[in-house]
């Protein structure tokens, strides 16, 4: 059987997803698209989909006998409407990150999918999937001795003008947010925030870099830099501490050139590139459950979980210096 997939928010994620749903993946098609904006969806039609139906809103989509599954790629204010509109329906859904863009809004996701009694959502943490990673967590796991510190960076080398703030959070942050109780097997119980003196790329609503720590129940530090100005590239490092040793994530594959006196290594510069390989594998994971009527990877108590962590990332950006208690309700018996 193919998985008709519906697709809400064409833009740069949802074309590209839309790009391996038809051109690199087997087992599903995108049969139906929606975004605000109508010519975008038309674009993306005529260039990858010419048989999908192009609707005017995204309940619409999620309503159609055409469509088995939905991917959410629109901006993260919408997201949590649309969720909570596909599990409504009963269908699986696929929800870029954030799941919602506040604490509040991910809890009522999590308590209709408990309400409905089985998973039903993926939320696009798609670091989970990343061979490195991977690699890494199986280190983590078995050699180095139980983690203490984790020292962390995500840098980009610029961000449109209207990145401010907070975003270095809920936009960049909660990757690291979500991978490291993933690598960690483990839960935040607070969050500090150190701002560095903001560099001269920025500008007034942005301050960056920042430092972000925060603190695991079992007692682990984690320091993460976030840097969305560096210029020289897109770079994700990640170093654990263990009691035996030290482990870090590989450098994704690149040519080392001994040129013009010098010796060099290109540095990636864009995400989609970075992570080109773990997209692909998170979405044949989301097809493969969407069309046995479930969800597997990471879930909505997850996204939960990283929603809950970002509001407290941003409050304590708020009293730099500060520690920001974390708390959560029990995990339901849905996510064990
Ligand atoms: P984008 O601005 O390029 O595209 C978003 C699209 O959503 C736009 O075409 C816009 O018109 C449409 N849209 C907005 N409101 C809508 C609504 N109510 N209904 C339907 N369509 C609507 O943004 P993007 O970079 O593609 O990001 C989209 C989402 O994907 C964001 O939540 C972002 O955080 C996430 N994202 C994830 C990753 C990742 O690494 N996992 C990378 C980039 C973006
Ligand atoms: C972007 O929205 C993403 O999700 C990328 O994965 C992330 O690395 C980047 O910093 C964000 O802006």
């Amino acid at each position: 059987m193919t998985l008709k997939i519906g697709v809400i928010g064409t833009g740069m994620i949802g074309r590209d997803h839309t790009r391996r749903i038809q051109q690199v993946l087997a087992g599903a098609e995108v049969t139906a698209l929606s975004d605000v904006n109508l010519d975008s969806a038309r674009a993306v039609q005529a260039d990858l989909c010419p048989d999908a139906q192009v609707f005017e809103t995204g309940q619409d989509l999620i309503a159609s006998d055409t469509v088995d599954a939905v991917l959410i790629c629109s901006w993260g204010a919408t997201h949590e409407e649309y969720v909570l509109g596909a599990i409504a329906a009963g269908k699986p859904v696929f929800c870029e990150k954030p799941l919602a863009t506040t604490a509040d809004g991910a809890k009522r996701i999590v308590d209709a999918e408990v309400a409905h009694g089985s998973r039903l959502v993926q939320v696009g943490f798609m670091r989970r999937y990343d061979a490195g990673y991977v690699a890494l967590k199986n280190v983590v796991d078995t050699q180095i001795g139980a983690p203490i510190m984790v020292h962390a960076a995500h840098r980009n080398p610029t961000v449109p003008e209207q990145y401010v703030t907070p975003m270095a959070i809920h936009d960049t942050l909660i990757h690291e947010i979500d991978v490291f109780r993933w690598l960690l097997d483990d839960d935040y119980v607070s969050a500090r925030v150190t701002f560095p003196r903001t560099c001269a790329a920025s500008h007034a609503k942005l301050r960056d870099p920042q430092i972000v720590t925060l603190k695991t129940a079992k007692g682990t530090v984690i320091n993460t830099e976030i840097y969305v100005n560096c210029k020289y590239g897109y770079d994700i490092q990640c170093q654990v501490v263990g009691e035996e040793g030290i482990a870090s994530l590989p450098e994704p594959m690149a040519i080392t050139k001994r040129l013009n006196a010098t010796l060099q290594n290109e540095i990636l510069t864009d995400w989609k590139d970075r992570f080109v390989d773990s997209y692909d594998v998170e979405l044949n994971d989301f097809i493969k459950a969407a069309s046995a009527g479930t969800a597997s990877g990471p879930s909505s108590w997850d996204g939960y979980m990283a929603a809950v962590t970002s509001d407290a990332c941003v409050a304590a950006q708020h009293d730099e210096g500060a520690l920001v208690q974390i708390t959560y309700p029990d995990r339901p018996a849905l996510y064990n």
